[in-house]
This record gives C-alpha cells, sequence and structure tokens, in this order.
C-alpha cells in the first residue's frame, strides 16, 4: 500500500458518484421470461471451468429483489448506478425476435432509479453473448459485430428517452483474450488468433453501436469501457523498457489507438504475425473509420498495474508479468498500486485526450465474514477505496478530465470463474440466504459521499 494519506478528499462539484455490477453476476432468473442462453450458461456448465461448479443461474437474485436493492443503492447516497443489459433477456437468439419481458426488467428497473434519485447508467456487453450467436461462431465473425449493432439500437430505442448514458462494451480485452485466447473464460476457446479476431470484431461492434444509439437516443452520452493497466519495466533495461512498451500495447494500445484514431498499433501488428487479424484478411478498409467513432467518455476500469519483464521466447509477447516484492496484494494477487491510477489516467489524457474520463470500476476482493457484531470489518477494502479515491484526485489536479467514480461492486457477486469464492462488493451476500449487509468500506463510501455533498453538493 503507498503512504499517501488520502484525507482530506476534496472533489468539485457536480462529478458522477455511483457503483457498479452486471447482469450475469447478479440477476440470476437465468431461464426466466423468455431469457435465451447465454455462453457463461454454456461455460458454467461445464465441468471444470468455473470454481466450485458455481453458475449465475441465481447469482445475487437481483432479478426478483429489485426494489430493495434499489433502495439499498439510494441509501449509499450514490447519483449514478452502472448496470448491464443481458442480450439474451432483450434478444434471446442474438438477433431478430425482441423479448418484451426482457426489456419491461430494464424498464423497471431504470424507473426505480429515477424515481430514487439515481442516474442509470447502462453498459450494453457485459460479456453474456446469446449461445445463439457462439453457434455461429461468436466474436470470432463480423456477425456477432453486426448483431450487436442491431442489439444496440433496439435497447437505445427503449430505454433511450430515461438512461442518458450509454457504455457500448465493458472490458473487450477480457472477452477476446481470457475468453477465445486462453480460455478461462466463456466460451473457453486457447487460440490468439481467434482472440485477436474477436478483439478486432468487438472493436467494429462498438463502432457500428455508436451512431446507431445517438440516432435512437439523441442527446445521449456513448462511450466504451476498457480495462487498462498502466505499464511499467521492471527494470531500467532497454530490454524490460521495450517488454513494458509490449505490455502497454498487448493491453492498452491495442483498443485505445483504434477508438482514438489511430489505427491498430504497427508494432503489435508485426509481433502478431499470422495471429494477427490483419494478417488474415478480417481489418476490411474502413473498419478502422467505424472504430474510430467519435465518443463522449471513456470509460476505465482499473483494478492494478502491470511490470513486465523481457522475456525472450515465452509466449507470443517475449514478456512476463512480474510480482514486485514488498507490495500489497488483494484476495486476487492483484498488486495494491493506487499510484498508477494518477499514472494511467494522467497518461490517458495526455495521449489521447477523452473528452471525459469515468473510473466506471475499481475495487478489491478480500475473503470477508460477518463478524459476530453483524458488521464485516474489511478495513483493507475501505484503504483501496480510498487511496486509489486520493490517487483519481491527484490525476485530475495534473489536468485529467475525470468526471466520475463508479466502485466495483455494489455487492458480492458472481465472479467468472472464481464462482463466488472472489467478494469484490461493498456490500456482503450471504449466497444461502441472499442476506445483503453493508460492509465497513460500504459505510465509509456513503459518509465520504455525505461529506461530498454537504461541502461541494454532488
Ligand atoms: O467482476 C469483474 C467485472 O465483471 C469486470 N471487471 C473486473 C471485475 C473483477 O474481476
Amino acid at each position: 500500500m503507498s503512504n499517501r494519506t488520502p484525507d482530506p478528499l476534496r472533489f468539485p462539484a457536480r462529478l458522477t458518484w455511483g457503483v457498479a455490477t452486471s447482469s450475469y453476476q447478479i440477476e440470476g432468473a437465468a431461464r426466466e421470461d423468455g431469457r435465451g442462453p447465454s455462453i457463461w450458461d454454456t461455460f458454467c456448465a461445464a465441468p471444470g471451468k468455473v470454481r466450485g461448479g458455481n453458475t449465475g443461474d441465481v447469482a445475487c437474485d437481483h432479478y426478483h429483489r429489485l426494489d430493495k436493492d434499489l433502495d439499498l443503492i439510494q441509501g449509499l447516497g450514490v447519483n449514478a448506478y452502472r448496470f448491464s443489459v443481458a442480450w439474451p433477456r432483450i434478444l434471446p437468439a442474438g438477433r431478430g425476435a425482441v423479448n418484451p419481458a426482457g426489456l419491461d426488467f430494464y424498464h423497471r428497473l431504470v424507473d426505480g432509479l429515477l424515481a430514487r434519485g439515481v442516474t442509470p447508467w447502462a453498459t450494453l456487453y457485459h460479456w453474456d453473448l446469446p449461445q445463439a450467436l457462439e453457434d455461429e461462431g461468436g466474436w470470432r465473425v463480423r456477425g456477432a459485430a453486426e448483431a450487436f449493432a442491431e442489439y444496440a439500437a433496439v435497447v437505445a430505442g427503449a430505454l433511450g428517452d430515461r438512461v442518458r448514458h450509454f457504455i457500448t462494451l465493458n472490458e473487450p480485452w477480457c472477452s477476446a483474450y481470457l475468453g477465445y485466447g486462453i480460455g478461462v473464460h466463456a466460451p473457453g476457446a486457447t487460440d490468439l488468433a481467434a482472440s485477436f479476431a474477436a478483439s478486432h470484431h468487438l472493436l467494429l461492434a462498438h463502432g457500428l453501436a455508436v451512431p446507431l444509439i445517438r440516432e435512437q437516443a439523441p442527446g445521449a452520452q456513448v462511450g466504451i469501457t476498457l480495462n487498462l493497466h498502466h505499464t511499467y519495466p521492471a527494470s531500467d533495461s532497454a530490454a524490460d523498457r521495450a517488454a513494458a512498451r509490449r505490455g502497454d500495447g498487448f493491453q492498452n494500445r491495442w483498443y485505445l489507438d483504434p477508438l482514438y484514431g489511430r489505427g491498430y498499433p504497427q508494432d503489435m501488428v508485426a509481433l502478431l504475425g499470422e495471429a494477427s487479424p490483419q494478417a488474415r484478411g478480417l481489418v476490411r478498409p474502413g473498419d478502422e473509420a467505424l472504430i474510430a467513432a467519435p465518443t463522449d467518455f471513456l470509460g476505465v476500469n482499473m483494478y492494478s498495474r502491470a511490470v513486465m519483464q523481457d522475456a525472450p521466447g515465452e509466449g507470443w509477447l517475449h514478456a512476463r508479468q512480474i510480482r514486485p516484492q514488498g507490495s500489497e496484494y488483494t484476495g486476487f494477487d492483484w498488486e495494491v498500486a493506487p499510484d498508477s491510477l494518477t499514472d494511467l489516467l494522467v497518461r490517458l489524457e495526455e495521449d489521447y485526450a477523452p473528452g471525459a474520463i469515468y473510473i466506471t470500476e475499481n475495487g478489491s476482493t478480500y475473503p470477508d465474514t460477518v463478524s459476530e457484531d453483524g458488521t464485516v470489518h474489511d478495513a483493507e477494502r475501505t484503504r483501496y477505496l480510498e487511496s486509489h479515491l486520493a490517487a483519481m484526485q491527484a490525476a485530475m489536479t495534473q489536468g485529467a478530465k475525470v468526471r466520475g467514480y463508479f466502485a466495483w461492486s455494489l455487492m458480492d457477486n458472481f465472479e467468472w470463474a472464481e464462482g463466488y469464492d472472489k467478494r469484490f462488493g461493498i456490500v456482503h451476500v450471504d449466497f444461502g440466504t441472499q442476506a445483503r449487509t453493508l460492509k465497513q468500506s460500504g459505510r465509509w463510501y456513503r459518509d465520504f459521499l455525505a461529506r461530498t455533498r454537504e461541502t461541494v453538493g454532488v
């Protein structure tokens, strides 16, 4: 943990302060009201893919506990809530017939938020691809991008009179690389070329969707969320500095460069060789212009940093991420590195100048338990939260146009391949009883927001 003293945290007025979740991680009701199967239903059903054989069938049962969960959100004093829409609830077969019951759930969610004075932020894709599209090749093929554009237009048309903030994709790096490259996420493929094909089709999906969302929801703010790691060399050697540059290319520039009109980074295209979507003829003339469709904001999901060391012959990147000694680590073994958030935000401003930056996820997992006194004493998460808010504040004083922050996550939920083993919530969930308990970190966030509201207004 850094030695920074986070207090007093002082932010300007009119920032967005929220909590975030995603559909498959919290909703449950996996087979209700006409929802079609998603790649995560299939992945969870395959033996050995998810810790403990856990699934999102019930998750936090949010689908059935909507009103109480909205009260919980309101009680935190946030002014925004970031959720995701489950594509298979809206278009059970991925495209074509719209399922009105699926849309109805999000109408109730959005209306319920607005009635409580909370601004809805809708993410359109947080990894639950309809299985019917995966059966056609999934993100490996261009058809998924076209289907996503159709779906985005349906959701923006239905909700856009009340939802004024749309995020097209959440963390396309994860969908592409974890899902198609190393197989630890759905659909579980292990093929480098497929993962880079997927990354291109995901970016294309975003680019095709942006103008359609604008058409259906005039005046709405549209952006994309990336998971970014500021990248550092393990030593000052030229080799390690080059490894850090490659790590940055893989994790950050592969997405940022085309989104901000620079096209795909040529050093990475060369490194990928035959596995690149360019070599395979998947990047058609005009695609890069579509991907660079102007957006209103960049969503940044930040959890840690990457320290890279040169490793000739190791994987296609010839680099490895090292685990720095003497650092603090979360329950996921992710290094706690708040200063890297400042570096990241300042770098994004300098290199890409997005119209606005929102931290759309930031948080940590620890093995929390409810003590006998009924409290979850998660001091580490509270420190994590405080230190990262201080890091965001530092970046703002250095000129980064950060306009909001969403804590990940509102509540403990289905943490993908880790099942229910990793808890990221500021609200504890007992998955046996579905009891929700505000953790100390949640109380801290609520009190911080109340102080901020008093001093500058939220
Ligand atoms: O839970 C995930 C979320 O779905 C995407 N970003 C990272 C979180 C923690 O792993």
